[in-house]
């Protein structure tokens, strides 16, 4: 079994500028500096219009020390071919290609070229921030913004829609290797892009990044309202290898445990959700519930089997 990574092995080189144009509290900032550790030097980054590119910095300064190619909203895996294939011509394949874009950038817009090449196989590791929203354009639904969330867009009762899960329609195209990580989780998440650095084709990486100005939240609560996300269950950590999902870390954590931190914990840390009735929070603590009960379920029967 792979050693974990624990905060004292941690690499020390940070390929991050100390002072970004993040906000506040902003998640992503973590879920980049250890992204690029576990990334390493040798790496081209592509990214389409986000908070990534304002977190980039203006032009002549910029807060990363790895080259970064910024792409069209729509064409985020589609470059990265492109320059996968510039690399195969200069024999440089050692270098490490990766997608890192915003859920307006993964889940809509840019969902058919990564779609496209996790058909094909290129070989690249493709990273979905998910701040649940059009964030950098002042907060607009988007596909994976979750239901009943006020945003921009959806002022009056929130959206009315369910999270696309997109997870789910990466693994479907049977690729090497898919995982969920929360930025209140950053070692999690460093061990799973280092395995997917390992693998071949496309990989696909979801990361859940609190958001305190389009979630409500005070700055300082930023981890602790990523991790409710996990332990409330209402968001979980694992990985899909091989068509098989195992729960990972915290979500691990909740079967050791058997026990699920109410969600009404979640909702009430953020002003997205201030309209939710007590009867939409229990309608998804009822559905949490019978979600985790059917995991508990069948990990009792592994066990006695
Ligand atoms: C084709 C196109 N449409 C709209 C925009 C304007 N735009 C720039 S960034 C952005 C929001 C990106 O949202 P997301 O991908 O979720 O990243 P986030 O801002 O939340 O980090 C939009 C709509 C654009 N640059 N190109
Ligand atoms: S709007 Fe949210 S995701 Fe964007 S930089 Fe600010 S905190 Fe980060």
């Amino acid at each position: 079994m792979p050693t974990k990574t624990t905060i004292l092995t941690l690499p020390k080189e940070e390929l991050v500028h100390p002072g970004n144009r993040a906000c506040t509290g902003c998640g992503l900032s973590i879920a980049y500096r250890i992204g690029l550790k576990a990334l390493g030097p040798d790496t081209i980054l592509i990214v389409p219009p986000s908070c990534l590119t304002v977190l980039q910095g203006l032009f002549p300064v910029a807060s990363t020390k790895l080259p970064c190619l910024n792409v069209t909203f729509a064409s985020t895996a589609a470059a990265a071919t492109g320059v996968l294939e510039a690399l195969k011509a200069q024999n440089k394949e050692h270098i490490k290609v990766v997608g890192w874009a915003g859920d307006g950038g993964t889940a809509d817009i840019g969902i058919q070229a990564l779609s496209g090449a996790a058909e094909r196989g290129d070989d690249f590791i493709f990273l979905c921030y998910d701040n649940e929203g059009y964030m950098n354009t002042g907060v607009q639904r988007s596909g994976t913004t979750p239901q009943w969330a006020l945003t921009a867009n959806t002022p009056i009762r929130g959206k009315l829609q369910q999270k696309k899960d997109v997870p789910s329609i990466m693994a479907a195209h049977g690729i090497s290797y898919v995982a969920t990580c929360s930025a209140s989780f950053p070692l999690d998440l460093y061990d799973k892009i280092s395995k997917a650095i390992t693998l071949p084709g496309v990989k696909y990486i979801h990361i859940h990044i609190p958001c305190p100005p389009g979630w409500g939240f005070e700055p300082r609560y930023s981890v602790k309202v990523g991790r409710l996300a996990i332990e409330t269950g209402l968001y979980e950590l694992y990985e899909v290898e091989n068509s098989h999902m195992k729960l990972t870390g915290a979500s691990q954590k909740i079967i050791d445990k058997r026990a699920l931190v109410p969600v009404s914990e979640y909702f009430m840390s953020q002003s997205r959700f201030k309209l939710m009735s007590e009867t939409q929070i229990e309608e998804i603590q009822n559905q949490l519930n019978s979600r985790w009960g059917r995991y508990f379920e069948s990990i009792e029967d592994i066990e006695e089997s």
